[in-house]
């Protein structure tokens, strides 16, 4: 395995060959094995393209960046949700350099560190993204090209990559201050995404739409586009996932299934109301990342004409899902039981969930030191999620112990945006934590100790956004305190600022 990740132990490696779940198969057989004149993708736009034509224009891109990047050389990928996506994606597989999945959400904040880490060779972006570009290629000298049209030439022979190898990196939604980069080989991604689509059902008749970020863990391979493509099925992108687009999408392409986080469920689920759109042909729809709630989750079907399947699941690797004949309690009060029959759980005392796997990283890349915390010495990962989990082996999340924020299925390290506060001048100390809300689960507030004159919350965005934090991580509220309420060892008590936000006495 590449250098800076941490592979399975022989014996589990060979169990997971013997028992069929790694193949020894590379990710582009997805597309270079299905049956080529059926629809593989469809642009938001409905330009579309057979598994024949994709694999034509892969292999064209696959030569033009061969020129470019080297085998083993790690490229980082932020694009939207458009056929290139798919295209550079399969394309740097194919060559065998590494492609890094960042989202379209990240900014300098983000992408700069990404790239020191990964010393990516290239930046794969679109002409949104251009200033970026230009800051990436002056502050990190690894990067040789940022790469905003996809390279083409005449196709060549490329050797095929070693299918226990790392095929690509999925980011962490971590909870420290730096990014951690989870390595996803061949072998383990593909049964990722071919056995969550036979658990979701796909089959060939299968339209998926790609409503959330296609980077994004859930969308990729859970089952996602992936899972679609290992299925023969079709995929449709879409540009974002409010009401408007996606529903018009669903008519259009006649879209069978999807994945999205809890507020958007609520939101198509008010906006179905209205909505002079034929849904009709949406058999799916599954909702994770967050916790959706069994009262909502109740009146999927008749508000969506659907069925639901819940998806606890998490880009280091473990996946769980209702299964599709659940019986409707089970669908409704939990977030799913394992993917895999290797999948081990072990949920500890205080029901902190730990698990090992054959698609569950072993560790972080280059990331000795964290590693030694976040896995056990016989190496579970700790998740950081809090579980119950019943006889059937379904699992309800109840909370966690990780110190992140889940702001309506994305991740907030807390010690990052911390770091990010204490850099602002009139900032002495800050701490983050999540507030209850209604529709995201979860917002942010920022406690802070001030020097000064406190910053007001408009002026604390402004300043991290000129820092180039993405959006999503902004907080939504600022509470100013004299002092923070400490643990008994003189940590900071997030627990007693959690109580301090819901207004209860310690
Ligand atoms: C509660 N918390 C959940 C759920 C994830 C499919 C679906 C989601 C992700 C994902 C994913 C949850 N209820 N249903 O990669 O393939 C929280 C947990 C978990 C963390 C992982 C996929 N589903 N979570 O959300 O890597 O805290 O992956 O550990 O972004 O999200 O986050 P992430």
């Amino acid at each position: 395995m590449l250098d800076g990740c941490v592979p399975w132990p022989e014996e589990l490696a060979e169990r997971y060959r013997r028992e069929g779940y790694w193949q020894g198969k590379t990710l582009d057989t997805l597309i270079t094995e299905a049956d080529r004149s059926k629809v593989a993708l469809v642009a938001a736009d409905g330009r579309r393209w057979t598994y024949g034509e994709l694999d034509a224009w892969i292999a064209r891109v696959a030569a033009g960046l061969s020129e470019v990047v080297r085998p083993r050389e790690r490229v980082v990928l932020q694009l939207p949700n458009v056929p290139e996506f798919v295209v550079a994606l399969f394309a740097l597989l194919r060559v065998g350099a590494l492609p890094v999945l960042a989202l379209p959400a990240h900014r300098e904040s983000e992408i700069v560190p990404l790239c020191r880490l990964s010393e990516a060779a290239a930046y794969v972006i679109t002409g949104e993204f251009a200033a970026l570009g230009k800051i990436v290629r002056e502050s990190v000298p690894s990067v040789r090209e940022v790469i905003e049209i996809l390279p083409e030439a005449e196709p060549v022979e490329l050797p095929e990559p070693d299918p226990a190898d790392v095929a690509l990196f999925l980011l962490s939604g971590g909870t420290t201050g730096t990014p951690k980069l989870i390595p996803r080989t061949h072998n383990d991604y593909l049964y990722n995404a071919r056995a969550s689509a036979e658990v979701s059902g796909f089959t060939e008749d299968t339209v998926y739409l790609v409503a959330l970020p296609a980077a994004h863990n859930f969308a990729l391979a859970s089952p996602g586009l992936l899972g679609a493509f290992a299925a023969g099925g079709t995929v449709v992108l879409a540009p974002d996932p409010s009401a408007d687009s996606v529903f018009e999408l669903i008519e259009r392409e006649k879209v069978t299934a999807t994945g999205v986080v809890p507020p958007v469920a609520l939101l198509w689920m008010d906006a179905a109301e209205f909505a002079d759109e034929d849904l009709s042909t949406l058999e799916l729809l599954q909702v994770g990342g967050a916790k959706f709630n069994a009262d909502p989750a109740s009146r999927v079907r008749e508000t969506l004409g659907c069925g639901l399947q819940q998806v606890f699941g998490m880009a280091e690797g473990l996946l769980n899902f209702t299964r599709l004949d659940d019986p409707e309690e089970l669908i409704v009060t939990t977030q799913g039981r394992p993917l895999c029959p290797a999948d081990e759980v072990r949920v500890l005392e205080g029901g902190e969930l730990l698990t090992r796997g054959p698609y569950t990283l072993r560790g972080y890349y280059r990331a000795e030191e964290h590693n030694a915390r976040s896995f056990t010495e016989d190496g579970f990962y700790r998740s950081g999620d809090l579980v119950r989990q019943l006889p059937s082996g379904h699992l309800i999340v109840e909370g966690r112990v990780k110190d992140q924020i889940n702001r309506g299925g994305e991740k907030i390290p807390a010690e990052e945006l911390e770091n990010h506060l204490v850099a602002h001048p009139d900032v002495h100390d800050a701490a983050v934590v999540g507030m209850a809300d209604e529709v995201m689960g979860e917002r942010t507030c920022a406690f802070l100790l001030v020097k000064g004159t406190a910053p007001g919350l408009r002026e604390v965005k402004a300043f991290l956004r000129e820092r180039g934090v993405a959006e999503f991580k902004l907080p939504d509220r600022i509470e100013v305190l004299d002092e923070f309420p400490l643990t008994k060892v003189g940590k900071v008590s997030k627990a007693a600022l959690t109580r301090l936000l819901a207004g209860t006495p310690e």
